[in-house]
């Protein structure tokens, strides 16, 4: 990934971007943050970029011309029209799967404001996403591209290392993080709880689901509404059950398998609730499966077909569901999902899907 950053102030982004884990990805080449000073493309021969504003009014503004120039001098190098970014405490306050989303691109411009603001012609022109870093008044935008560098460069290929990957964490799946213990087992009286000494991953993984919950539902209750029990059903012998566990785990920590060619999984009456999100993985539709007995309360869907699936058969499965009260908000090509970069793209697609709802 390539960062531009435009700003006024490039010694605070340098400092910040040659430090820690994103200064050894920048010397491992995995990132590269190269800044502009906008004042090296002032016309004025004091380099002066700011001006009063029309109507009057406290404070300077920037310009628009030598923003437009500095942005025009990296974007004709690029090798597509990259997204310029402006930092600005107007914009969309960023979230995770923004993050996810700004990580799929090879290059990105982040534009930095001081003073009152920008011009807003040169914004018009050039600006493609408005971003704030959450709802309070910074005096400029670095801080904020920092913040964005961030946690970008976190989903960047080779910038974590194993231990630090960023595929299971607090957050995909809308919730915070479990509690962590190291040694000692007793410090100040306080034991480790018991089942992380157990050896059994099963019940510890349990523990930590229920402890995520817990700890959402008492400091960010409002996360709760917006997270999702992933339930991936699949059905027939070619390769959704590989699909479905790819794509689960790509979505969430907890999501859970339902291997539907089981007779006792069908035989089952499901009930699903408003915040379950069920993917229906399948290679194949017929009347067995459009028998099998849910019970939706708006529950959204996703289906991820096998192409080899009639049109026809696909209308009996969307309008079993319909009947049943499941939502489908989504249809993709199994096929398609091969490889990590299409199950990355497909799980931001789909999380942005139910961020809609
Ligand atoms: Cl990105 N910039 C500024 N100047 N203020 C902010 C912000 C950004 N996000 C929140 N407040």
């Amino acid at each position: 990934m390539k960062y531009h950053v435009l700003t006024l102030f490039p010694d605070m982004i340098r400092q910040a971007a040659e430090t820690s884990i994103l200064g050894r990805a920048a010397k491992n080449g995995f990132i590269s943050v190269e800044t502009v000073n906008i004042r090296d493309f002032s016309a004025n021969k004091h380099n002066r970029v700011d001006d009063y504003p029309y109507g009057g009014g406290a404070g300077m503004v920037m310009e628009a011309e030598p923003v437009y120039r500095a942005i025009e001098s990296v974007a004709q190098n690029c090798s597509k029209r990259p997204r310029v970014i402006y930092l600005t405490p107007q914009g969309r306050v960023l979230n995770q799967t923004m993050v996810e989303e700004f990580a799929m691109e090879e290059e990105l411009v982040l534009l930095c404001g001081h003073y009152e603001g920008i011009d807003e012609r040169v914004l018009e022109e050039s600006v493609t996403d408005y971003v704030s870093i959450g709802d309070y008044v910074l005096t400029g935008g670095e801080l904020g591209a920092m913040v964005l560098i961030d946690a970008v460069s976190r989903f960047v290929p080779g910038v974590l290392s194993n231990e630090e990957s960023s595929q299971f964490e607090s957050l995909q799946d809308n919730l915070l993080e479990y509690p962590h213990y190291t040694r000692p087992e007793v410090w100040h009286d306080r034991c480790v709880p018991e089942v992380l000494l157990s050896g059994d991953h099963k019940k510890i993984e349990a523990w930590r689901r229920e402890k995520s919950l817990e700890r959402t539902e008492e400091r960010r209750p409002d996360l709760l509404k917006k997270s999702y029990q992933v339930r991936s059903l699949y059905y027939g012998q070619g390769d959704s059950a590989e699909c479905a566990e790819a794509l689960t785990r790509v979505l969430s920590r907890y999501g859970e398998l339902m291997d539907f060619n089981r007779k006792k999984l069908r035989k089952t009456r499901w009930s699903f609730g408003k915040n379950d999100l069920l993917l229906f993985f399948m290679d194949d539709i017929d009347e067995e499966f459009c028998q099998v007995f849910m019970n939706g309360r708006k529950t959204p869907a996703c289906l991820i077909l096998s192409r080899e699936i009639s049109s026809e058969k696909k209308a009996l499965l969307t309008d079993m569901l319909d009947k049943q009260k499941i939502r489908v908000l989504d249809c993709m090509d199994l096929e398609e999902l091969q490889g990590e970069e299409a199950l990355k793209r497909a799980g931001i697609q789909i999380r942005q899907k139910v961020l809609e709802l």
